[in-house]
């Protein structure tokens, strides 16, 4: 009997409808700005925290007790894809992502490891035949496992790279195998605890090296995919190198894979990197690395990744806003790396925490359609830097400083401070959402 026995698929109601298990506002047909919904937005349900969570903390254990969490060999991954397919048949939604680790038990070889991995990929293919749902991303968790805590790629031990990079090889094999859209790398323990034990340089060659070897991999199996590197200023290490997307665009460019490698911004690590979502969407679009995105908040008060889904609308339309005048997701979707609460034990609770957080997506989706379709903010942009568009300004971008300085000094230019209107546009931003 399925875990969720009782709930039906969610259907769209409507935004007056009194049910706790519907979508009010997310209607996957709906045309948005001349596309569906479903294909701007692109959902996906991240395995980990939905089916591998235990609701564990670092004071107590685990609460939610999941059938399939009761053993950890191939029995109970197969009943945790069963109980992660029936979920996906109730939201409809159209993508999933997996860490090796949350699909797998754990062997004691690289080798059963490996085995158990292949043996769940082809359990899971076997459920993906005649349903719509695909994998959006795949990814190697290379932080929980004792063999990680000096990180990876980065280790000090040559081992702990070799292990790292064989897994790698394994996962891309495994998400090219499930048609996965892109392949993500997220450096949780690719940083430092302290600096007197680090040596940095070294970490950051080791880092650039082994994302050139994902790379040519890539190439070299033919997989069509995006590859994506996951943004995150700490925690779990106190200072990891993929801090931002600055940060980031720079550690591309130092190793040469700026064209190759773009970024996955999560919400709540751009609010932990001291940045808003839509800061970190803007600069990666402008760098020309935006990629996908995590929708899971972080809880204002608590100062750490709390993993949260999205209910904020006003928050969520402005991510979506840069994300549509980026023109869109591409190959990259909306992964809810969202986990329930510790007290949210119950089936219905992680069917209403995802259809909740899709429609807080959608409403913010359509504000943020009906603000790019009004243009307000592109024409107060156009207006603002209009001076940019005479002859003088042009041609002072192809001249040196002495031709300027001639240029002043002969009269003529004169700059009179004007208004930024930053009230005006968030005034207006308050019309839409
Ligand atoms: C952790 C990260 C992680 C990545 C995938 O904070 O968000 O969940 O998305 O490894
Ligand atoms: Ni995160
Ligand atoms: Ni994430």
């Amino acid at each position: 009997m399925s875990y969720f026995a009782d709930i039906a698929p969610l259907t769209y109601e409507g935004p007056d409808s009194g049910s706790d298990l519907c979508y009010r506002h997310y209607n996957p047909d709906e045309m948005v700005m001349g596309k569906r919904m479903e294909d701007h937005l692109r959902f996906a349900v991240a395995w980990w925290h939905s089916f591998a969570w235990e609701g564990g903390d670092p004071f107590g254990g685990p609460t939610f007790l999941r059938p399939w969490q009761a053993g950890s060999d191939l029995d109970h991954a197969m009943a945790k894809a069963d109980a992660a397919f029936d979920l996906f048949d109730i939201l409809g939604q159209p993508y999933f992502c997996w860490h090796d680790a949350d699909i797998r038990p754990e062997g004691a070889t690289f080798a059963e490891s490996l085995s158990n991995f292949e043996a769940i990929v082809d359990y899971c293919l076997a459920k993906m035949d005649g349903r719509k749902v695909q994998l959006l991303w795949g990814t190697a968790n290379m932080f929980s496992h004792r063999r990680f805590m000096s990180g990876a790629s980065t280790n000090p031990d040559p081992d702990v790279f070799a292990w790292s990079a064989a897994t790698v090889k394994a996962c891309m094999d495994a998400t090219m195998k499930m048609g996965g859209q892109n392949y993500v790398l997220w450096g949780g323990r690719e940083g430092y605890e302290t600096l007197l034990n680090t040596d940095l340089g070294r970490e950051m060659d080791q880092m650039g090296r082994f994302l050139s070897m994902v790379v040519d991999y890539k190439h070299k199996i033919g997989f069509k995919g995006t590859i994506l590197v996951e943004p995150k200023p700490q925690e779990p290490s106190k200072h990891q190198y993929d801090y931002d997307v600055a940060t980031c665009y720079g550690f591309l460019q130092r190793y040469g894979l700026e064209g190759e490698v773009k970024l996955n911004l999560e919400q709540g690590h751009a609010i932990l990197a001291g940045h808003s979502f839509e800061h970190e969407i803007a600069l990666a679009s402008a760098l020309g690395v935006l990629g996908s995105i995590d929708m899971n908040r972080n809880d204002y008060q608590s100062g750490w990744d709390t993993d949260q889904f999205p209910n904020n609308v006003p928050e969520v339309a402005l991510a979506y806003y840069y994300i549509l005048k980026a023109g869109g997701l591409g190959t990259g979707g909306t992964n809810f790396d969202a986990k329930l609460r510790r007290q949210s034990l119950d089936p219905v609770d992680l069917v209403a925490g995802h259809a909740g957080g899709m429609d807080v997506c959608a409403r913010g989706l359509k504000a943020a359609a009906a603000m790019v379709e009004d243009g307000g903010l592109e024409a107060a942009l156009s207006d603002r830097y209009a001076g940019w568009q005479t002859p003088e300004a042009q041609a002072m971008l192809d001249g040196d400083l002495g031709s300027i300085f001639d240029r002043v000094m002969a009269g003529g230019v004169d700059p009179q401070p004007r208004s930024g209107r930053q009230e005006i546009l968030e005034n207006y931003v308050n019309r839409f959402v």
